[in-house]
C-alpha cells in the first residue's frame, strides 16, 4: 500500500460552463478518494499565474491564464492511498482528442487545452497548489465505510 496524499484537482471553466461539475466530482468520489476541500471562485491573475508559473514561458502560457482566468472553477482537494497518482490516472492525459476512454479527458474533451481538469502532478507540486488554493487548510474527516474501500 502506498502513502496517505492528498491531491489538488481543479474542474477548469470549461468544465463548469459545460455543466460537468457533478460528473467530474463523481468519478473521484467513485474511485474511493475522500473529498476534504472544495471552493468555487474566479481566479485572479496573481492566482493562475502563481499556480502556472512553471509553464511561464511556453508559447500557450498566455492563453492558459486568459483561459483559467474566465470564469468560475471548482478548486478541490482529494485524499487517499496515493491519491495523486490516482487522481492523475483518472483524470488522463493532457490531451483530450488521444487521451484514452475511461478518463475524464478522454470521455469528455477533444482539445489539449480545454481539457476540463487540473491535477498535481507530484508531491510537491501538491503542497505547494493545496497551500495557494486552501491557505485555511483542508477539511479532514473520518470516513465510517474505510474499511470498505481499503483492505
Ligand atoms: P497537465 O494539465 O496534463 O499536467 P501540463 O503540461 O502541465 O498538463 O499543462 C498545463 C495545462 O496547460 C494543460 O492542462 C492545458 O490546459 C494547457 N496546455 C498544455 N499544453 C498546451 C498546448 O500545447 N496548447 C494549449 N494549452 C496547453
Ligand atoms: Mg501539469
Amino acid at each position: 500500500m502506498g502513502d496517505m496524499q492528498t491531491s489538488f484537482v481543479m474542474v477548469k471553466p470549461d468544465g463548469v460552463q459545460r455543466g460537468l461539475v457533478g460528473e467530474i466530482i463523481s468519478r473521484f468520489e467513485r474511485k474511493g478518494l475522500r473529498l476534504v476541500g472544495m471552493r468555487q471562485l474566479i481566479p485572479s491573475e496573481e492566482l493562475a499565474a502563481t499556480h502556472y508559473e512553471v509553464h511561464k514561458e511556453r508559447p500557450f502560457y498566455a492563453g492558459l491564464i486568459e483561459f483559467i482566468t474566465s470564469g468560475p472553477v471548482v478548486a478541490m482537494a482529494w485524499r487517499g492511498t496515493d491519491a495523486i497518482s490516482v487522481c492523475r490516472n483518472v483524470i488522463g492525459p493532457t490531451d483530450g482528442g488521444s487521451a484514452p476512454g475511461g478518463t475524464i479527458r478522454g470521455d469528455f474533451a477533444l482539445e489539449i487545452g480545454k481539457n476540463l481538469v487540473h491535477g498535481s502532478d507530484g508531491e510537491e507540486t501538491a503542497e505547494f497548489e493545496l497551500g495557494l488554493w486552501f491557505p485555511e487548510g483542508e477539511v479532514d474527516w473520518e470516513r465510517v465505510t474505510e474499511e470498505w474501500v481499503y483492505e
